[in-house]
């Protein structure tokens, strides 16, 4: 653990992705140094030094993995190991990843590539890769007994293959997959095309990311992994808002998103201000006579789309899992429902016995995000981000697409909140309400109101009750 520790040292001076160390070089000699990644920030696309030329992608706070051309051949180095992943600022997860983070790097080939992939197994327990979605030799496949033995701890496996068809591709072990996947292990792929394709277009900004959940105890670090739908943390490449990074992109672009689903459940994803086109699967592009505009595409479970538009609306835009509970983090999951409920009163009599006492949700579970709740140590807020306007009260699977005239090409830097041009933001109505005509009428001659009973649900609005007790 010291050699480790001191090695991470090293790494930080050096800069956030390096070689492994001379300690681990010499017993590793034939093979290419496994690069690591200490960052949880989204890293710039890396412009492919040698072999065939390709427009990289941008990995939402990820990277791609560097490679050594061997002759005619791509050679990549894969280290699955226990990591440390920072799920979002103040909170650490204990995860099993690849080269240093969880997700593992994305691997960026292109079509007709000779690739070879040597998986460096750190795990206490053996494990595999399989590559989804990839045509390749029967015994590549990586399906743990079925086309090879697992890989056992400390051992070196090789996969090789040719990357035969372009697309949005991912990998995961095959290998106590409960487990492993739970943990984190997972990875981006994408096969870029040779020539021009012409159900691929080039585009200006080429975002991935994949689709991951987690179950951790608020306070706890490392996943409980038998859980196999009540996750607390829905996650977007192991983070959560408001750790997301913003997708960012120059006016009139054309922005390309690929996401992969490794969670239990479909994710409805969601843009705002904009249309856009499935113009692929993990089964490649999709034929243009099935492109229709959407503004949510459900991403069902072990599948991947490529959506695309062109980012001409300015703004802030929210990008999200449309399913409500995906966008908060733990803490939100198993409270009582109390709108409605009165608490006038009671919240001082229990204050009096547990100090910290606050009643949550009598009005909605707004408030939550704007109070400072005490939290345990090591855990994501409910739900939070704070934009120009207050509290987002999102977690989870949210981010943020950010389109501005001015963001420089190649530029993938925030550029802070929009700047709304005036009168173009929703404002508050202030003169005097009008009484509405059916609040006093017996109703149309079509639907005449039958009785005067009042309604029956009346809902307890009570002041807002103090928190400090
Ligand atoms: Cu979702």
């Amino acid at each position: 653990m010291t050699t480790r520790r001191d090695f991470f040292k090293q790494v930080a001076i050096a800069g956030s992705a390096v070689a492994m160390g001379s300690v681990a070089r010499s017993s590793l000699a034939g093979l290419p140094e496994p690069v690591l990644q200490q960052s949880p920030d989204t890293m710039p696309p890396l412009t492919p030094p040698n072999g065939r030329p390709y427009q990289p992608v941008v990995t939402l706070n990820g990277w791609t993995l560097p490679w050594r051309m061997n002759g005619n051949v791509k050679e990549f180095h894969l280290v699955a190991e226990p990591v440390v992943r920072e799920m979002a600022p103040g909170f650490k997860a204990h995860l099993w990843g690849y080269n240093g983070q969880s997700p593992g790097p994305t691997i960026e080939v292109v079509e007709g590539d000779h690739v070879r992939i040597f998986v460096t197994n750190k795990l206490p327990e053996h494990t595999s890769v399989h590559w989804h979605g990839q045509r390749l030799p029967n015994g590549m496949d990586g399906v743990t007994g079925l086309t090879q033995p697992g890989i056992p701890p400390g051992k070196t496996f090789v996969y090789e293959f040719t990357a035969r068809r372009p697309g949005t591709f991912m990998y995961h072990p095959h290998a106590d997959e409960m487990t492993q996947m739970a943990m984190g292990m997972m990875g981006f792929w994408v096969t870029h095309p040779r020539n021009h394709h012409p159900l691929i277009d080039s585009v200006d900004r080429d975002y991935c990311f994949l689709l991951n959940a987690f179950d951790i105890e608020p306070g706890a670090r490392t996943p409980k992994i038998m859980t196999m739908l009540d996750f607390n943390l829905w996650s977007w490449n192991s983070r959560v808002f408001p750790g997301i990074s913003p997708l960012v992109a120059r006016q009139g672009d054309k922005v390309r998103l690929r996401i992969g689903n490794l969670t239990m459940t479909n994710h409805p994803i969601h843009v705002h201000g904009h249309e856009f086109v499935v113009t692929g699967t993990d089964g490649g592009p999709t034929p243009k006579s099935t492109r229709w505009p959407e503004v949510t595409t459900d991403i069902a479970v072990g599948q991947m789309r490529q959506i695309e538009f062109v980012a001409d609306e300015l703004g802030d835009w929210a990008l999200h899992c449309h399913k409500s509970h995906h966008t908060m983090n733990a803490m939100g999951h198993n409270v009582p429902t109390l709108i409605g409920v009165d608490h006038t009163g009671i919240a001082g009599q229990i204050g009096s016995l547990i100090p910290d006492y606050m009643t949550m949700g009598e009005r909605g579970m707004a408030d939550m995000a704007e109070m400072e709740m005490p939290i345990p140590d090591n855990t994501a807020p409910m739900m939070t981000g704070t934009g120009p306007f207050g509290s987002v009260e999102m977690g989870g699977m949210f981010t943020v697409l950010k389109v501005r005239a001015d963001q420089p090409r190649n530029d993938y830097k925030d550029p802070g909140w929009f700047k709304h041009p005036e009168s173009t933001v929703a404002y508050e109505y202030v003169a005097e309400l009008p009484e509405a005509e059916r609040q006093s009428s017996g109703g149309g001659s079509l639907m005449p109101r039958k009785d005067k009973r009042p309604v029956e649900v009346q809902v307890t609005k009570p002041n807002k009750p103090s928190h400090n007790h």
